[in-house]
């Protein structure tokens, strides 16, 4: 059997095994040592050159420039960020879509919020927030099925990925999405027990039509580890309701943080910008300036 090389996408990968997507089939890759060395690890929705053995087997041979990449989540070539937040079961903790959100505009990709389990609790609050940030916002339950169709129209022709915290209900969501895939769902009360995400891999599912969808582990504490090295004096371009109200501030070189006569606390008075939003920039403002202080 000849051995042909060819362009694919990496699903998914664990122990150096990859599975890799080229023309509808899936091929189990290993890779040189030389192609991580020279690149870095090869992660979920890398575009990469292989051999194709033609029985099921192949082997990386090297990795295509990326568009963009996280760490955390481990995904590349990402063209929407869906952030994942419930009203209750667990509590909402808007300093980490939040700061999920800044990681995503500092990396030019789309940011969306998923609102799930609507079915617990009233959802007006947290919709405001971020519709004003301005993002698209979904309100969604697998409970009872809704939104469920407008997240699919979200995703379409996407390479997307399902972010947030543990117990949210993102690979319930995809479940109530792509009911063939049949992931590994749990409830609260036994991860907790468990001390475990019920997801424990970043996989991305191949959905037709050039949809992608991948599912992460989700995360207990996002701490302001510096996965894409932002600088505090670039923030407020990070959020990206901030923009039109700089104009108004007094001082040119204001922070935003506590200056009298800011464009951006006058914003957050009137209600143009929701305060949660402003109290997540000056945590972070704060945290990413301690950091700069050593580099
Ligand atoms: N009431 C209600 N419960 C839901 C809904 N969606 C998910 N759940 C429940 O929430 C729990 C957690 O769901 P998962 O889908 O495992 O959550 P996850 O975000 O994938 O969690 P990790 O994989 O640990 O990150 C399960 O018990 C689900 O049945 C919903 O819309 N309404
Ligand atoms: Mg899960
Ligand atoms: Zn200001």
């Amino acid at each position: 059997m000849s051995i042909v090389e060819k362009e694919g996408l990496i699903l998914s990968g664990k122990n150096g095994r990859y599975t890799v997507e080229a023309g509808g089939e899936a091929i189990i890759c290993r890779s040189g040592t030389r192609v991580r060395k020279n690149d870095g690890k090869i992660l979920a929705g890398d575009r990469v050159i292989f051999r194709d053995n033609g029985d099921g087997n192949g082997f990386i041979t090297s990795l295509l420039p990326r568009r963009n990449s996280l760490t955390r989540p481990p995904v590349a070539n990402i063209d929407l960020l869906a952030m994942v937040v419930a009203p209750k079961d667990p509590a909402p903790y808007l300093y980490n879509i939040d700061l999920l959100s800044v990681i995503a505009q500092k990396n030019n990709i789309e940011c969306a919020i998923i609102i799930s389990k609507s079915d617990l609790a009233d959802c007006a609050n947290l919709i405001e927030v971020y519709q004003k940030a301005p993002f698209t916002v979904i309100e969604t339950s697998s409970e009872n099925g809704i939104g469920v169709e407008e997240v699919r129209n979200l995703l379409k022709g996407k390479i997307c990925v399902l972010c947030g915290a543990s117990g949210v209900g993102k690979s319930t969501l995809i479940n109530s999405l792509y009911p063939h895939l049949k992931l590994e769902t749990g409830s609260l009360s036994e991860k907790i027990a468990r001390g475990k995400n019920t997801t424990r891999t970043t996989e991305l599912f191949p959905l037709g039509n050039g949809t992608y969808l991948a599912d992460t582990p989700g995360f207990t504490a996002v701490n302001t580890e510096l996965y894409c090295a932002i600088e505090h004096k670039e923030l407020d371009a990070l959020f990206p309701e901030f923009e039109m109200h700089l104009k108004n501030c007094r001082y040119t070189d204001c922070t935003h943080t506590k200056e009298t006569e800011c464009g951006i606390a006058d914003a957050v008075k009137e209600g143009c910008i929701a305060e949660s939003r402003h109290e997540s920039y000056k945590k972070l403002y704060l945290e990413l300036k301690s950091v700069d202080r050593y580099k």
